[in-house]
């Protein structure tokens, strides 16, 4: 079996809850005296850390959102002096100020070390040379997955993106054998491999995907087409990066470092869901020294699973990520999650794997949506007579589910825009 920090990732359930109720009292304790934003909140609350007897005590804790760590731009939220922060990362998120996160050495440490877990975990070993195709800047997943390889001693190829040829001949030549990067990268990287006939000339083995929600399907178009097995990770930047949560070689949910993170699932009135019941995930950290956060809201939507794992770690797991909890439209009062509509084209063979949502508001005042959807290549007869049949098949199954009626244009494989990193699947052209 495949251990980085065995001890950790086997630990008996009651001695890692220890371990968690006691990182928890030190956490608490650390935002109460040291970030005035969590002692104002504490007080308010009417909370001490000494309140902390049980990790069901979270319950009594501030919670943290989003718009938090933007109110307290930049550095609000740091629990270490200047000196002691040796590394910030930031998201630009779509509106106002990009929020902001450092790291203290132990951080960088720490982190480091969860992310070796991961690739150990998935079946990397010193032997591999690791392609990481993302972006190495504020983005988290460059700099968080490039210190996780090295730190597990494989060989670290930061190619960083862009001109996706010239990766594909690094990945060649430097016989790659593990590549990290956006799943909707990772699918324009098997396109233009096998466009470019050269899929077999390919060493890779594993693939690790993340940074963005990608279906079942996607995964199995992946590890066909260019013969890998690949793993969903998942992170954020609040809690250090990518490396959070992972997949092991079971490939059926995504491990949680509990000894780093408090895990809760809350349903929308924010009570605990049972394993099983779906809801939003909200982190504390347990070792982030530089930037604490108590139970963060993600936003990102998942169930625990209850079952013990095969692959021996007892950490629990998360389901793979259903959407955002605020990812919601509301199309002429109607919700729909853009997860729905992806759920419906996944099902019907004739669509490959790309579509783009255009919600926009006509002169008459009534919301639209309009859906472009990328063929298969095994669809496209270029017969008028099957396309008009294909969009009225899409659009009638549409409407069965979400209760509206969409407009569906169907256009050729390859004209929707491909990314190299997070893709872009909703565009909303309302002034709301
Ligand atoms: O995306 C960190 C990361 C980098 C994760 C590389 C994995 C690989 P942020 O830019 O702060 O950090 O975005 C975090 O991305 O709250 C989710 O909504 C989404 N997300 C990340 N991983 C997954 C995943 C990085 N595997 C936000 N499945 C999170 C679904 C994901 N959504």
């Amino acid at each position: 079996m495949n251990f980085w920090q065995p001890k950790i990732e086997t630990m008996k359930r009651s001695d890692l809850e220890d371990l968690q109720l006691r990182r928890l009292k030190e956490t608490v304790k650390r935002a109460y005296d040291r970030v005035p934003f969590y002692h104002q909140r504490m007080k308010d609350l009417g909370v001490t850390p000494s309140d902390v007897a049980s990790l069901a005590d979270v319950r009594i804790l501030p919670e943290t959102r989003k718009g938090d760590l933007r109110e307290n731009y930049p550095f609000g939220l740091f629990a270490v002096p200047r000196e002691e922060v040796v590394r910030v990362h930031a998201s630009s998120g779509t509106t106002g100020k990009p929020t902001v996160v450092g790291y203290t050495a132990r951080d960088i440490e720490t982190w480091s070390d969860m992310v070796a877990r991961d690739l150990v975990m998935v079946g990397c070993t010193k032997e591999d040379v690791f392609q990481n195709a993302v972006n190495y800047g504020f983005f988290t997943g460059g700099l968080g997955i490039h210190y996780g390889i090295e730190r597990m001693g494989a060989m670290a190829v930061p190619s960083g993106t862009g001109s996706t040829r010239r990766q594909i001949e690094i990945m060649i030549d430097f016989g790659v054998t593990a590549l990290h990067c956006t799943p909707s990268y990772a699918l324009y990287l098997a396109e233009t491999v096998t466009d470019m006939g050269l899929a077999d000339d390919l060493s890779l083995r594993v693939g690790c995907f993340g940074a963005e929600p990608w279906s079942d399907r996607a995964r199995t178009e992946l590890e066909e087409m260019l013969n890998i097995k690949a793993y969903d990770s998942y992170g954020l930047s609040e809690m250090f990066g990518p490396g959070v949560a992972f997949e092991c070689q079971e490939q059926n949910g995504l491990h949680i470092w509990e000894d780093h993170f408090l895990v809760e699932i809350l349903d929308p009135d924010g009570l605990p869901c049972a394993p099983g019941e779906r809801g939003e995930l909200v982190l504390t950290s347990l070792t982030k020294e530089a930037m604490p956060l108590i139970r963060y809201h993600t936003g990102d939507v998942t169930f625990m699973m209850a079952e013990e794992c095969p692959c021996g770690r007892t950490s629990v797991k998360l389901h793979r990520f259903l959407g955002r909890a605020d990812d919601m439209l509301v199309v002429r009062g109607i919700n729909v999650f853009p997860s729905q509509i992806e759920d419906v084209l996944l099902k019907i063979p004739e669509i490959g794997d790309y579509f783009q949502v255009v919600v926009d508001r006509k002169r008459h005042g009534l919301d639209e949506i309009s859906i472009k959807v990328e063929m298969s290549d095994r669809a496209f007869t270029g017969e008028l007579a099957d396309l008009a049949r294909l969009q009225k098949k899409v659009e009638d199954e549409l409407k069965s589910v979400m209760k509206i009626r969409s407009k569906i244009e169907l256009v050729e494989k390859g004209s929707l825009p491909r990314t190299e990193g997070k893709s872009k699947k909703i565009v909303d052209l309302r002034d709301l």
